[in-house]
């Protein structure tokens, strides 16, 4: 793999659509028009379309095309990019991108594109990682906070950090070697200067746990006794049939798993199988994976019976689930006088709702989201990030502390000066100023080819 080839690959999701993309990276890129396009420099402006045909290395035409040339520097890899948008599905791909490859290109390795792009100055490496952050978005959450990093709101919060410590850092290390031409400067101004970076430090990790928050996901358990309607309310969350409803208890033995959206966050949605004492094996089993499911999930929904009130495993599982329960009276459709029970915690939430007509979705999606701590606003100003980052960002701040500590106190400055070099290099590791090839390697790796 050399950084002067010239790369090329499917830059559109395969499969059936009307249109394709094959981009194309690298110095032979006007070559390739040339020879697969007929397309001389001079007909081909740059940043403009023009349609021409798609040649075969045996001068068939297998498509016709338009191709967009992007000169370097102004190109998403900082090099010679051309983007061939051609008819989309799997042949005519297939034809074009072999076309392309006949001309001189070779096929891209993941997120070559964007590698390119990182080490071409186009970006640093959180907002390369952001451009994978922002495609596999699902909520408009998690895409807020991807754009936000992608903008580099991250990287400005990261180099504005970097940017105090090492003037600070500069001031520690010139009284250490020239001590008798420096004073020793103010420990007091200095130890407030650290004190107001760590706290801004400290927003930074908390916006980015929110992005990461949002990413991860977050695992929510149904559970509750048998027909009090969890598939029901699965099947509301999930906007389809997911699990099988019926009124015989015990119908969910196993435990289903839907992605739906609450709130703008993703969740995993779990239905388990009705909590109950009974003789079947199989339904035992369900019964203990229900109580470990809700175990380890970041919130549980209790489902209650609103027709038939509370029963004595219903509050053994509200219970259970603690400070992550929410209780949810189903079938107020039945019942409509008030569920209220005073054996329910008055910490924990609860709605009244009707699983099958979606009535109280809405308060549950509030419910849900205070109880997470994510209340309104809470994801406005996330910022994407990857673990890799948090603990970076997490580590650079430990030093600070150590470093501050080491200010205040009557010791030498080596200490601190020491400190701050290593959170120094914690948070170059965030924008990529100091990282391992084979770190990037493995962060280009998960990438999707065409990226
Ligand atoms: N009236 C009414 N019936 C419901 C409601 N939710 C579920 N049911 C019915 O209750 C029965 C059990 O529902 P199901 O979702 O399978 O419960 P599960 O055993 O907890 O998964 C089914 O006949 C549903 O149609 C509701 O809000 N109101
Ligand atoms: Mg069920």
């Amino acid at each position: 793999m050399s950084a002067s080839d010239t790369i090329a690959a499917l830059a559109t999701a395969p499969g059936m659509g009307a249109v394709a993309i094959v981009r194309i990276s690298g110095p032979l890129c006007l070559q390739i028009a040339e020879s697969v396009g007929r397309l001389t420099p001079e007909t081909l402006k740059p940043r403009s379309a023009r349609l021409a045909g798609v040649r075969s290395r045996d001068g068939d035409e297998v498509d016709r095309a338009l191709y967009t040339f992007y000169p370097q520097p102004a190109s998403f890899t900082g090099e010679d990019c051309l983007e061939i948008s051609c008819h989309g599905g799997y042949a005519a791909v297939q034809a074009v991108l072999a076309a392309v490859m006949s001309a001189g290109a070779r096929p891209a390795e993941p997120g070559e594109f964007t590698r390119r792009a990182f080490v071409n100055g186009k970006m640093d490496l959180a907002q390369a990682e952001a451009v994978n952050q922002l495609i596999r978005a699902r909520t408009q959450t998690q895409r807020a906070a991807a754009k936000h990093t992608l903008d580099g709101a991250l990287s400005h919060r990261v180099r504005g950090c970097s940017e105090v410590i090492t003037r600070i850092a500069a001031t520690l290390e010139a009284s250490i070697d020239f001590p008798e031409d420096v004073d020793e400067p103010d420990r007091a101004v200095l130890a407030a200067e650290l004190s107001a970076a760590i706290e801004s430090l400290e927003r930074t990790v908390e916006l980015a746990s929110r992005g990461r928050m949002l990413s991860a996901g977050i695992r929510m358990a149904i559970v509750g006794r048998p027909n009090v309607g969890k598939s029901s309310l699965l099947n509301l969350l999930a906007t389809r049939p997911r699990a099988i409803v019926s009124d015989i208890p015990g119908t969910t033995r196993d435990f289903l798993e839907e992605t739906v959206e609450i709130g703008g966050l993703c969740v995993l949605a779990i239905d388990t199988a009705g909590i109950r004492d009974t003789a079947d094996i199989v339904e035992q089993e369900g019964v203990k994976r229900a109580l470990e499911t809700l175990e380890q999930a970041d919130i549980g929904l209790i489902v209650l019976d609103a027709s038939e009130g509370l029963r004595q495993v219903d509050i053994e599982v509200l219970d259970k689930a603690g400070d992550r329960a929410v209780a949810v009276w189903n079938k107020t459709d039945i019942v409509r006088a008030s569920p209220d029970d005073p054996r329910i915690p008055p910490s924990v939430p609860c709605v009244r709702m009707c699983a099958l007509s979606g009535e109280g979705l809405p308060e549950l999606e509030v419910a849900v989201i205070s109880r997470l701590g994510a209340g309104s606003g809470f994801f406005d100003e996330a910022l994407a990030a990857t673990q890799r980052q948090v603990a970076a960002l997490e580590r650079a701040r430990e030093h600070l502390r150590v470093a501050e500590e080491a200010v205040r106190s009557p010791y030498a400055l080596d200490l601190a000066a020491i400190q701050i070099q290593t959170a120094r290099g914690a948070l170059a590791e965030i924008t990529g100023e100091n990282v391992v090839d084979s770190l990037i390697d493995t962060i280009f790796s998960t990438f999707c080819i065409g990226k």
